[in-house]
């Protein structure tokens, strides 16, 4: 066991355990780990001759979030016709990043030289390998290593793990912040908004995905009521603009627009093509907005408008007098009967200078038109 390794005894048991990992390896395969934060490597006897018929590795393994630069500060190995002889070779995840032999470049042999190699993640392995003879005592090498920070909002090499807004940078890792107005989601990097909770009780309203038509927030999930008077009914007008994430095969599979009206259900709607017009039977609507955590699409807006029920046009009786006249009569339109000159009102037996009738929420009037008597 190597100094080093004998060091890293005290630290923790998980030290411990990678130790005792690299010491049973190291009685057959020459394997040693290296998890401070920094430390050296050198080549067996340096800087006197290194010995014939020897392979050794090195794994350095630092936390997360950080990477590892290796620089070689002496290099003096058996030249061969590419290091087919005796070698050093840096690897990372099974990448080779450099396999050095020789004391200077040529066309066939690279050092190090001047060089410093970066891990892209946070392992990189070491191996030395000599064949049977060292007849020119060439004195091998020595090497140091660091553990860096990786920039991970300048890298922004993993699409899934980019933050949504912001993206701040610190020692050992990076967080995600958002736009005021919305919140981080649990996944630490979307940001959603709340969106829920809004009750439209005009009888006439537009609703949109937040932002449209912008992009609509991620990993969203926004339940929109529209509520009327009873005996009303909703009519929705998607516009034609409509563009919410979906899936050549598979439907609407990551965001969707869903419409509720009583027991009916419209939709799940997704994709380029507005769902258009929506008569529902229902005076209570609830539009559903869902979003996951990915995608750039610009949502949906409709406006709604309640109409109510239809009344059959009343027919005035003879010599009476009817106001408004209309094509169509629907709940909550009143008519009003007067008589013409010479004539009184009668409904039920009673005179009456006037009578009003009502549309109601079944469609039907609340009375009959009253008769107009001769004087
Ligand atoms: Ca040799
Ligand atoms: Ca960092
Ligand atoms: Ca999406």
């Amino acid at each position: 066991m190597s100094p080093l390794s004998f060091r890293l005894v005290v630290m923790s048991p998980l030290s411990f355990r990678l130790v005792v990992m690299s010491w049973l390896l190291s009685l057959g395969l020459s394997s040693q780990l290296l998890s401070e934060m920094y430390g050296s490597l050198q080549s067996p006897n340096f800087p006197e001759a290194y010995p014939s018929e020897t392979e050794l590795c090195w794994n350095i393994s630092v936390p997360d979030g950080f990477q590892i630069k290796l620089y070689f500060s002496h290099f003096d190995l058996e030249p061969s016709y590419l290091c087919e002889y005796d070698y050093v070779k840096v690897q990372a995840e099974a990448e080779v990043l450099g396999l050095f032999c020789g004391k200077e470049d040529t066309d066939t042999e690279v050092v190090p030289a001047q060089q410093v190699i970066s891990s892209p993640r946070n392992s990189l392995s070491i191996q030395f390998c000599s064949d049977f003879s060292n007849e020119e005592r060439f004195s091998g090498f020595m090497a140091h290593y660091s553990a860096v920070d990786v920039d991970e909002c300048s890298e922004r090499s993993d699409e899934d793990l980019l933050c949504d807004h912001f993206c701040h940078n610190y020692i050992g890792g990076y967080y995600c912040s958002c736009r005021y107005g919305y919140v981080l989601h649990s996944d630490n990097r979307t940001c959603r908004v709340e969106c829920s909770g809004a009750v439209f009780r005009e009888r006439a309203g537009v609703l949109s995905s937040v932002d449209f038509p912008g992009p609509y927030p991620k990993s969203s999930d926004c339940w929109y009521r529209i509520e009327v008077d009873l005996g009303f009914r909703l009519r929705l007008q998607f516009d034609p603009s409509f563009d919410v994430e979906d899936h050549p095969d598979i439907s609407c599979p990551y965001d969707y627009v869903k419409v509720k009206a009583g027991s009916s259900e419209f939709g799940p709607f997704c994709g380029d093509q507005s769902p258009g017009l929506i008569q529902t039977d229902s005076n209570i609507v609830t539009v559903h907005f869902l979003s996951d955590n990915s995608g750039e699409n610009h949502g949906w807006r409709l406006s709604y408008t309640a109409t109510g029920s239809q009344c059959p046009a009343p027919e005035a009786p003879p010599n009476a007098l009817m106001t408004p006249v209309q094509s169509e009569y629907s709940f909550k339109d009143h008519v009003l009967f007067t008589c013409e000159p010479g004539f009184r009102l009668l409904q039920n037996g009673e005179s009456l200078d006037h009578f009003q009738i009502d549309c109601q929420a079944d469609g039907l009037w609340s009375s009959r038109p009253p008769q107009c008597q001769k004087t």
